[in-house]
């Protein structure tokens, strides 16, 4: 401790010529990151080194966003310093709690997709996988949410105003990437077609690269994040006009995850990752290889989701423009190399391009995908049939299809959760599925259980640690050992006073947000996600609604608070809409003394990594209540139960891994199921008005939302009715409520019981451990990428 003081004080001073103590908050996080990086720092070194030096097979992650969290934090815990660290802090008076808080959260995702990525690199680490995430240095990341009237308001997120600590600029290993002008294919001396450009836009590809540290071991894997520049030749100065083209590409993260917008700035946003992660890859493997033909045995390249999957068509064209290669070897080099993730069954959400716009952009590309399509046609048409060629070609219908390119291009694909690989292998990817029989795994997401547990629960941690001992920290199967342990009484009792303290905390953060009291003994109720009317947010707010008319009625219910955090996309009028409705209920219920701490709604703003962190500890029950057969997985439905909520789910994504894990008889499970959706869907004879005729009380819920008894809502409150009745209530919100309604009083007869209670988190608790992301990456590298971790986590 007296070392990391000095440290302290001696950075301080060259950081900003003054006192440690004198420094304001964000001067002193500065102050300690930078400690902290300089401690990374001999092991990031060290771990490249080995890596290259051994000739180990490398991972790189492609993936168009990353959500790591704020990082100070987790980087002392994977050091083993954290407890030093922050008992330095205390002697000078600072609490290392606030210190955290003055850490900028890189919000450079928008939800699962990012959050996954990121937990897979510290996953990596944690494991001893070399393994590097690929992506983009925004500018500027994902909104921050603020409600003025109940309405969303989009501000932006400056996270880089203030210096990044962890990232490094290696302006030596730029690349340059090419977009737009046209293409020529020429002969060479030997006859060998080689492309010449005219008039193409050359963009400057800088690399950040952020350390991400494993847990204990030493090892220090790297982020590397791509920012646009423009090129810098020094007998051509760039005007302002170059400066703001190169500038827009990184300037800005996509902030919808639903729909593809189809804009030429996002499909640059994705060449420039691509093209510059392709060339960098093969850069380095050229400083310790010389035959490019061994790529495959020294490089894995995924895919994650569709956004990176040109890294098909520009691994092949390094491999023909820049090596020469011919088609055959390059393909089968191509293949070998790359794997890809899909990670949603929503059309629209599948990614395809304008095939002009796509040429416009990428015209090289645009070739060697034509070259990439005529080759599949010629391949399967005559065994297969046109009409199922045409379907899982790259190109048609004037498209660009990525999902199919990514498919053709990679030599393994996974979904992301059991039931998702399979409803892949029946629907979207059936074509596919039928011409390449075996590409098709399963690999369930994965959480990274240190930063959920150990970081965001202390008080859990303690009493794991007490009962099962530390293991778990790095087997987290070891948990298991936690429902047994439990069964003690004294144990229990424990259980439930951290439960309640998490509580506490949130409770009182809601007062300081929300100026909103809430009673820490009521059963917590938490749905946190992106905003999407398929997660059915919907459904969870018509149930408050029945239970508010229900107490009005003189019923009798036990006090619960609803908590909710989402960002909706800023173009996705509906979702806005829901909040807007969710924001207006809750000033009706929050302040009717008639139900008055009996029932709460809570929407707390701006939902990320840092907020949830806060929320999932004090969770009592978990919203899983997506339409069965749209979440493809889901992650924070592992959060949840690894913080001891009892998961409230209908039979969707990864759900039904947890009902598995942890018994029927510890989760709550409701509604349709996947098969009963497509069989009303395929069939049409869903009546969304036959459901509401039947139930008088679903009726005065729907009410509510036209009715005036919330107001200031006409426009949304029509918007969402007109989506249940004319629209037949595509998500079968209506057809699932009062199932949901059922579930939902069953979890009350169970909180009603707190013994029982106890045990049951306890059990949700000890089967979280198979889904620590570390088992995940474990298996990507066992079964796809063919890369084994030097220490495995224990089975
Ligand atoms: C899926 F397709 C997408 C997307 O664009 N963004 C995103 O966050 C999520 N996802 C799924 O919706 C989740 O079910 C899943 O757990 C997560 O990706 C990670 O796989």
């Amino acid at each position: 401790m007296k070392d990391l003081k000095r440290a302290l004080q001696t950075t301080a001073m060259q950081l900003f010529a003054d006192d440690f103590t004198h420094l304001d908050l964000a001067q002193q996080f500065r102050t300690v990151a930078f400690v902290t990086r300089g401690m990374i720092a001999p092991n990031w070194a060290k771990t490249k080194a080995a890596v290259d030096r051994s000739g180990q097979k490398q991972v790189y992650y492609f993936a168009i966003e990353f959500l790591p969290g704020r990082l100070l934090a987790s980087n002392l815990l994977n050091l083993g310093i954290k407890a030093d660290m922050e008992a330095a802090l205390t002697a000078y008076g600072v609490d290392s709690a606030l210190l955290y808080e003055a850490e900028a959260e890189p919000a450079l995702g928008n939800g699962g997709l990012g959050r996954l990525g990121s937990a897979f690199l510290d996953a990596m680490a944690s494991v001893g996988m070399p393994g590097n995430g690929n992506g983009i240095r925004y500018r500027y990341g994902l909104f921050r949410q603020r409600f003025v009237d109940g309405y969303q308001v989009e501000l932006p997120d400056d996270w880089l105003r203030d210096t990044n600590v962890w990232e490094v600029r290696k302006e030596n290993r730029a690349v340059i990437v090419r977009f737009g002008g046209q293409v020529w294919l020429r002969p060479d001396a030997t006859g060998q077609l080689q492309p010449e450009y005219q008039g193409a836009q050359e963009i400057l590809a800088v690399p950040y690269d952020t350390a991400i540290p494993g847990y204990h071991d030493g090892v220090v894997n790297t982020m590397r994040l791509w920012s646009a520049e423009p090129v810098n030749d020094p007998n051509h100065a760039f005007t302002m006009a170059d400066k703001a083209r190169a500038d827009e590409i990184t300037r800005i993260l996509y902030p919808d995850d639903s729909q593809v917008a189809g804009q030429e700035l996002r499909l640059r946003q994705e060449y420039f990752l691509v093209s510059a992660g392709v060339q960098s890859v093969v850069h380095h493997y050229l400083r310790f290889h010389q035959d490019i033909m061994r790529l495959p045995e020294f490089v894995a390249i995924h895919i994650n989701d569709t956004h990176p999957a040109m890294a098909v068509a520009e691994l092949m064209r390094v491999l023909l423009d820049d090596f020469g290669l011919n088609w055959e070897p390059a393909w089968r080099l191509t293949e070998a190399t790359l794997s890809y993730t899909n990670h949603t069954l929503m059309q629209e959400a599948l990614e395809s391009w304008d095939q002009q716009l796509f040429a416009r952009v990428v015209p090289r590309l645009a070739q060697l995908i034509g070259e990439i399509d005529r080759r599949f046609r010629a391949r399967f048409t005559r065994r297969y049939g046109e009409l199922l060629v045409n379907r899982a070609a790259p190109l048609g219908n004037g498209r660009v299809r990525m999902a199919n390119l990514a498919v053709i291009g990679s030599h393994a694909v996974n979904g992301v959760a059991k039931l998702h690989t399979q409803l892949l292998g029946e629907s979207v990817l059936k074509d596919l599925v039928t011409l390449y029989p075996r590409k098709l795994l399963n690999e369930t997401n994965g959480i990274t259980m240190r930063r959920w547990v150990l970081l965001a629960n202390p008080g859990l941690t303690q009493l794991l640690d007490l009962a099962v001992g530390p293991a778990w920290h790095r087997a987290p199967l070891a948990a298991r050992g936690f429902a047994a342990a439990a069964q003690q009484p004294g144990l229990a009792k424990q259980l439930q006073a951290v439960k309640l303290a998490n509580k506490q905390a949130l409770a009182d953060y809601i007062l300081a947000t929300l100026h909103e009291t809430v009673n820490p003994q009521a059963l917590f109720d938490v749905q946190i996600k992106r905003l999407h009317a398929y997660k059915r947010q919907l459904l969870h707010l018509l149930g408050i609604l029945a239970d508010y008319l229900t107490l009005l009625d003189g019923g009798d219910l036990p006090p619960r608070v609803h908590i909710f955090a989402a960002k909706a996309a800023p173009s996705y009028a509906y979702a806005k809409s829901i909040i807007k409705v969710m924001n207006a209920a809750a000033g009706v219920i929050n302040h009717d003394p008639r139900v008055s701490g009996r029932l709460q709604l809570i929407f707390l703003p701006n939902y990320n990594v840092s907020l949830a962190s806060r929320i999932i500890p004090a969770a009592d029950v978990s919203e899983q209540i997506s339409l069965a057969g749209t979440e493809a997985s889901g992650t924070s439905n592992m959060k949840l139960m690894a913080n001891g909520a009892l998961t409230l789910a209908t039979l969707d994504g990864a759900n039904i891994e947890i009902r598995d894990a942890v018994g029927a008889a510890n989760i709550e499970t409701f509604g349709l199921t996947a098969t009963q959706v497509r069989a009303y869907q395929q069939v049409g004879n869903y009546s969304a008005s036959a459901v509401l005729a039947e139930s008088p009380l679903l009726k005065r819920v729907v009410a509510m939302l036209t009715d005036g008894s919330i107001p200031d809502i006409q426009l949304e409150g029509r918007q969402i009715v007109d989506s249940l009745v004319l629209g037949n209530d595509e998500y079968f919100v209506l057809a699932d409520f009062a199932a949901y309604q059922a579930a939902s009083r069953r979890v009350e007869q169970r909180y009603a019981d707190p013994a029982g209670w106890a045990q049951t988190m306890a059990i949700n608790i000890a089967a979280a451990g198979q889904f620590a992301a570390d088992f995940t990456v474990a298996n990507y590298g066992r079964e796809i990428w063919d890369v084994r971790p030097t220490h495995p986590p224990r089975e």
